[in-house]
């Protein structure tokens, strides 16, 4: 039996937590139905992050839009610190406040999912990333995984449902599984070019046997310029100095006139080894890193009640306003009603938390993954590692 929620179990908020279910209950018998605004937001973000990707709105969408409530939020995509708000929700609390299991688990993952991607996109710069980390994960939120490692900044992912999920078309090599049912690297890839489409790129996985060096030279003279990458996947247990291999295996291929084939990394590649393997290394297929990403670790809090400013111990009460400046990236939180003014730089500031959800319309139309990526990409510069 598949131990997963559907859809419809959790907009009837059937995962939410007990306490929730028992507090709407107290409240109701006890006549108490007021009206509340809260907030959504990190107080710290994991490991060194010292920005992250705001992701998720739109499964939130999913579940507030039929809502008796007004949502504020950051669009899909934006780039935020601790301390902003990335989303308000305001309405009677009865009406939506059990939904706080589902909305929270719905921008924690693919926030955090969505950051991870972007950090090796950043460390990759012009060079590909593909999310190859699927199969990490329960195989129900492929999908989301593929999604958010898109809109993050992966070039491609390879679950099926993930692309199909993106509007993309999968993107993949081949496993040792087929190299060890051929018996030989050489002829495996041969069997690939014969058989797959011809649109789809050639990359032979090389670390299989034999030395990736000269599995290399064989595939490249076998398939030459239709070959358009070799994967090393290389076994830990062999791997020594994996740039050395990668450096010998680029030798060897341009020494023979295979200066365009390029190589692919794959097995345990995160952030880090991107960084220092960039020099060399032409694209990234990355699992773990990114699908099993740390969460985000958001929290849903009153911030007003009843219209008057009202929070726990630990949170500043009061709606409020994130201003972020057009030019130098400068953000600021304020109370709400103040209007986006001008940053010290001189630069025009903009207010992110815009109307999402207003008495159950959608307010803009919800950008397309594509559109949330290139987002995403475009404030690349504005932050550092
Ligand atoms: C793994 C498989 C995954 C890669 C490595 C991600 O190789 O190719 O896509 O690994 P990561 O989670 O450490 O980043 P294998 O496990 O050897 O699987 P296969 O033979 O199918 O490539």
């Amino acid at each position: 039996m598949p131990q997963i929620a559907t859809w419809e179990q959790v907009k009837e908020g059937l995962i939410s937590d007990i306490y929730f279910d028992r507090t709407k209950k107290i409240l109701e018998a006890k006549g108490i139905d007021l009206h509340v605004s809260v907030e959504f937001m990190a107080h710290k973000l994991p490991s060194d992050w010292n920005w992250a990707v705001f992701a998720g709105l739109d499964e939130c969408t999913e579940i507030l839009k039929d809502l008796p409530v007004e949502v504020r939020a950051m669009k899909e995509g934006t780039i935020f610190n601790t301390q902003q708000p990335v989303m308000e929700i305001s309405g009677k609390y009865l009406d939506f406040g059990k939904h706080e299991t589902a909305l929270l688990g719905l921008i924690c993952q693919a926030s955090g999912i969505a950051t991870m991607a972007a950090r090796c996109k950043k460390a990759a710069g012009k060079k590909e990333v593909i999310s190859f980390g699927a199969r990490r994960m329960h195989p129900t939120i492929a999908p989301l995984i593929e999604r958010n490692a898109y809109i993050g900044g992966c070039d491609g992912v390879s679950a099926i449902a993930g692309a199909r999920t993106i509007g993309k078309d999968p993107v993949g090599t081949m496993p040792h599984a087929l190299i060890l049912l051929i018996g030989d690297t050489v002829k495996a890839t041969k069997a690939f070019d014969e058989v797959i489409e011809p649109k789809v790129r050639r990359v032979s996985l090389i670390d299989t046997f034999n030395d990736e060096k000269f599995e290399a030279i064989n595939v490249a003279n076998e398939l030459g310029e239709r070959l358009y990458a070799v994967r090393l996947d290389t076994p830990s247990s062999r791997r020594g100095s994996f740039e050395e291999i990668m450096r010998e295996v680029r030798w060897e291929l341009d020494i023979r006139g295979h200066k365009d084939i390029k190589i692919l990394l794959s097995g345990g590649i995160n952030e880090k080894s991107i960084k220092s393997f960039n020099k060399i290394a032409d694209a990234y297929g990355v699992g773990t890193a990114i699908s099993n990403a740390p969460v985000v670790d958001y929290s849903m809090d009153i911030i007003e009640v009843d219209g008057h400013p009202l929070s726990k111990r630990g949170k500043m009460s009061g709606r409020k306003s994130v201003f972020r400046c057009k030019e130098c990236f400068n953000t600021r939180v304020s109370v709400k009603n103040e209007t986006a003014g001008n940053c010290s730089c001189g630069g025009a500031e903009e207010e992110l938390l815009v109307p999402l959800i207003s008495n159950g319309n959608i307010k803009y139309t919800l950008p397309d993954p594509s559109q949330i990526r290139d987002f995403v990409l475009g404030q690349m510069d504005k932050v550092a590692m």
